[in-house]
């Protein structure tokens, strides 16, 4: 059977066709018909069958009734109940203002209504906030300021028409792979189109483009400005068309008239020549388009990122065209869907603001409501500092995980960790966050649940469930309903919680949605379900009659502003909140890999995501290792003025000396730290109160840590392994932080090895290792064993029906390399015994290394791309004969790369 949804990761929103047999999900394809993708998947998308096993998903309501108890099974109607009995006792003591909500733009636009409407209609606080603040809220307020609402004006289609795209602060060949095949076959179908990459990292992205500009970490401003005053001294700039349709242009032209190139190479780092280039390029092409992302929203002026970038678009009056205007990439699923409801603490339902008297009468008049209250809601930093100072006693999270992803992890711990009552809606167990849970929710996930998304360019799409959640899974926007109901009762306003939470279904909260923006720039009152599901997903405003959605917005020149025309605003020219000194010498910046998401709950889970990038690491230039006498893959101590974590040290020539790069993504669940987070500043920008998760000083030192040790487990039946894998990986992942640096991955293809990489500064006690054994499985008759006492190496092996699939090594753990690969590989293990009863560290038989997975749909890697360039092979005929790049093409950007490096 088939089913039509949306991939849950990116914002490009992929449409899916999931397969399966009515119970569980088989296999999922690329659907042809959706306009987002056009049948392409990126390897995120192309594993997501594997991300939906039952072992490690939550199951079943679990509470803890007294605090330091352990929480245990609870049915439902108990689990809400007390939920409601907490919410309603801090409510009549503390005011609504006291409660609050924690959600996220991976929830879809119907669950997202219901939480709103429940927070700001029912119980009357603002307090609900979403992981969107510390993505999108940057590009919100920059929207705003500039052009008057928070729609971005263009569409997917037109990559295939600028001739000029200027990528800034993004990443899109990792972060959003499907829109950057896009931008590929645009490239190749007009090579005369120009692309700019601005990023301090040389990523595949800034690697494919005509100009690199590796500007220092926070200086985006003064080069947007530099641009701006070699357009003006150049003629670029269209002053008819900024006379006419906006409004400021004076004050940012007498701002940029020192921003001369030369200033700005200084400040910036890049070459003057170069800064000239992009101007000529921008100035003069027909079509220039603009696209950003975190490199530019998450930082402490954000906003102002974004609305000078933006000014490059209204200054040559640019916008609304076919290929034109500034896009910023959302980056979660549904975070425009979020939006759109005003699932933020200063919005209202349909892009009303809070801040405005008549937008708060409608929407109470709309809901059947006495008032909206008028107080300011607080925001993801300020709602987890006020839940510290013990100023918001009940927390309800749902469908993000803010024990990984919030800045400055110390005190999210400390404020969840102090809550009186917090309750975490999930869909899989054991996130960082459930740990601090009182009341653990099962949510219903990507296949099991329904409603819709609004993807980067205002597309709405229909998500169809494929098959019933595991257990006793319920649906996100039924539990928000079903916890309405009960706090209804508690607060003795039940009659009043049935009435305005009524529905039986999705179509009918997306009916009402549609209803409630009536008249607003985003008007869907033309949509529904139905004819989603008919007509295919479309772009908003959709109002009632239209025939066809609205790819583009303000081609007449008029503006979602009072007046209709677009604001230029003069920009901060601050640089990062926190400057570099002799302590903390290197800027550290943050980001993403291209085949793990966040937290990893769900890329986490499948063997063959880990290919690419197996373990935690920080990126640094090869000077800043040979200063610090450090070899690559050695552990490091990295440190800010908030923390240390240790990382393993990877050299890098994507990166500057200078600077240095750690993923957002490993977090307790595989690191013996929180990662990258422990040390982030909470630092936020003044109009979107989005925290500079990019930009921070840290020192890198050598650690010494002598006991290592590395434990795999395998298993002889695919499903066998896979299974225990995960289940293996659940129960292991509290121990982590018991080491001084431990990780925890898996390998291989469709056989997962678990592997638990540890070390540790003291001798590791039997006991643990003992426990450790018991965890992996490493015991029993089949285990043979070897120990050195005089060199302090043992060695332990499980042999299965021939096949190594359980190893235990420490002491020495240098053959580490060549044994992973010899478990996922499955070889016959004669060899193994050999060595194993041997006091070597070296593999027995010579064995050439695969290395890392670059192609992960045909199983392609690095080490056999390089031995086939090194052959003579170009791209055409390393796609022929190692078919490597030829299924989602996310690899491709990387293959180039090797070949001209080669
Ligand atoms: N594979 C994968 N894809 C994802 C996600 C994921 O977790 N994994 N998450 C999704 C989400 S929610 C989001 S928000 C997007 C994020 O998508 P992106 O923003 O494209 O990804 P990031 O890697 O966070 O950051 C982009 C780039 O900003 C650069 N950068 C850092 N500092 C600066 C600076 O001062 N100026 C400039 N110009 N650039 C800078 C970094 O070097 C990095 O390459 O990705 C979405 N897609
Ligand atoms: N240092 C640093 N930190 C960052 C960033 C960075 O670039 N650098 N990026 C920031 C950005 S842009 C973002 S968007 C955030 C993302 O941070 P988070 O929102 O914390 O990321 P996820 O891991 O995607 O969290 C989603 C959670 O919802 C669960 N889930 C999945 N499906 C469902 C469902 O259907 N229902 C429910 N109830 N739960 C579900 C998942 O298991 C997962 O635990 O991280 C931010 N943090
Ligand atoms: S680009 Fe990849 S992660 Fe993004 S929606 Fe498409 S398949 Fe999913
Ligand atoms: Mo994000």
């Amino acid at each position: 059977m088939e089913t039509r949804a949306t991939c849950p990761y990116c914002g490009v929103g992929c449409g899916v066709i999931i397969q399966h047999d009515g119970q569980r999900v088989i296999d999922v394809r690329g659907d042809p018909a959706h306009p987002a993708n056009f049948g392409r998947l990126c390897t995120k998308g192309a594993t997501l069958h594997l991300t939906t096993r039952p072992e490690t998903r939550l199951l079943h309501p679990e509470l803890r009734v007294a605090r330091d108890a352990p929480r245990a099974r609870a049915g439902w109607s108990e689990a809400l109940a007390h939920a409601a009995t907490k919410f309603a006792d801090v409510i009549r003591r503390d005011g609504p203002g006291a409660v609050g909500f924690y959600l996220s733009g991976q929830l879809l636009t119907e669950d997202y209504y219901v939480f709103n409407k429940l927070a700001k209609g029912f119980i009357g606080t603002h307090n609900l906030d979403t992981n969107s603040r510390l993505c999108m809220s940057s590009a919100v307020t920059a929207y705003k300021q500039t052009l008057g609402a928070d729609a971005p004006p263009c569409a997917y289609e037109d990559f295939d028409h600028t001739d000029c795209l200027l990528i800034a602060g993004a990443n899109p060949a990792y972060a959003h792979p499907v829109a950057f095949r896009r931008i590929e076959a645009a490239k190749a179908a007009r090579p005369d189109m120009k692309i700019i990459v601005v990023d301090p990292r040389r990523t595949d992205t800034a690697a494919c483009a005509d100009l690199h500009l590796a500007i220092l970490p926070g200086t985006d401003v003064w080069l947007f400005n530099a641009l701006l005053h070699v357009m003006l001294w150049e003629g670029y700039v269209n002053r008819p068309w900024v006379r006419q349709h906006t409004e400021g242009f004076e004050a940012l032209r007498d701002a940029v008239r020192d921003v001369t190139p030369s200033v700005a190479a200084g400040i910036c780092g890049v070459a003057e020549a170069d800064i000239v280039q992009a101007a000529h390029w921008w100035g003069q092409a027909r079509a220039p388009l603009s696209l950003w992302c975190m490199g530019l929203n998450q930082s402490h002026h954000g906003t102002h990122n974004g609305t000078a970038l933006i000014a490059l678009s209204l200054a040559v009056g640019k916008i609304g065209q076919p290929g034109c205007g500034p896009f910023s990439l959302t980056g979660q699923p549904n975070a425009m869907g979020g939006r759109e409801v005003g699932g933020l603490a200063n919005l209202l339902p349909a892009h009303r603001e809070l801040a405005n008297p008549r937008h708060r009468e409608e929407v109470a008049a709309f809901w059947g409501v006495r008032e909206i209250s008028a107080t300011p809601g607080l925001t993801a930093v300020e709602l987890f500092e006020a839940v510290r100072a013990g100023q918001v006693r009940a927390l309800w999270i749902a469908c993000t995980n803010p024990a990984h992803s919030m800045p400055q992890q110390a005190l999210i711990r400390e404020a969840l960790g102090k809550c009186e009552f917090v309750a975490v809606q999930e869909a899989y167990a054991n996130t960082e966050t459930a740990a601090f849970a009182d009341l653990l929710l099962p949510a219903r996930t990507w296949a099991e649940k329904e409603g819709t998304v609004t993807n980067s360019e205002r597309r709405i799409s229909r998500v169809e469930a494929a098959v019933a959640g595991p257990g006793e899974t319920r649906a996100d926007w039924r539990i928000a309903c079903d916890f309405a109901h009960a706090l209804g009762a508690a607060l003795g306003r039940e009659a009043e919680a049935r009435r305005l939470f009524p529905y039986e279904d999705t179509a009918a909260i997306f009916a009402e949605h549609a209803a409630s923006t009536r008249g607003r720039d985003l008007d869907i009152t033309g949509l529904s379900h139905a004819r989603l599901v008919a007509d295919g997903p479309q772009q908003w405003p959709f109002p009632a009659g239209a025939t066809h959605g609205t790819p583009r917005l303000y081609a007449d020149g008029v503006f979602a502003t009072a007046n209709g025309r677009a604001r230029f605003v003069v920009p901060v020219t601050t640089l990062t909140a926190e400057t570099t000194d002799a302590r903390f010498p290197l800027r550290l910046t943050t980001g993403r890999l291209r085949d793990q998401w966040h937290g990893m709950s769900r890329t986490g889970k499948s063997a063959r995501l880990y290919a690419h990038a197996d373990e935690a690491c920080i990126d640094l230039a090869a000077p800043d290792c040979e200063r610090r006498g450090l070899r690559d893959g050695e552990l490091v101590r990295v440190s800010s003025r908030r923390g240390s974590i240790v990382l393993r040290v990877r050299t890098s020539a994507e990166i500057r000396p200078g600077q240095a790069f750690v993923a957002m993504h490993w977090g307790r669940n595989v690191l013996s730290s929180s990662g990258i987070n422990e040390l982030t500043l909470n630092h936020v920008d003044p109009d979107s109160r989005q925290p500079e998760l990019k930009h921070l000083a840290v020192q890198v030192e050598k650690v010494e840590l002598p006991h290592q040790a590395l434990l795999m487990r395998s298993a002889v039946e695919a499903d066998t392994a896979n299974g225990l894998a995960l289940e293996r990986a659940a129960a292991l992942e509290p121990w982590l932080c018991r080491f001084d640096h431990a990780t925890l991955s898996l390998a291989g293809r469709d056989h997962a090895v678990l592997v638990l990489r540890i070390a540790h500064a003291t001798p590791l006690p039997d006991a643990w290792l003992a426990e450790l054994d018991a965890l992996m499985g490493l015991q029993g008759e089949h285990c043979l064993a070897y120990t050195d006492a005089r060199r302090a190496v043992s060695k332990k092996a499980l042999v299965e029906e021939g096949l190594l699939t359980g190893l235990r090594l420490t002491g020495e753990t240098a053959a580490a390399g060549w044994l992973t690969e010899l478990m996922t590989g499955r070889a016959p293990t004669d060899a193994v015994r050999r060595w194993l009863f041997a006091p070597l560290a070296q593999p027995p038989v010579e064995r050439a290394s695969r290395g890392r997975i670059v192609c992960n749909c045909k199983d392609v890697s690095e080490n056999e791309i390089r031995a086939a360039v090194a052959a003579g092979a170009d791209l055409a005929e390393l796609q022929r004969t190692l078919q490597c790049g030829t299924s989602c093409g996310s690899c491709v950007p990387e293959i180039k790369r090797l070949i001209g490096n080669a």
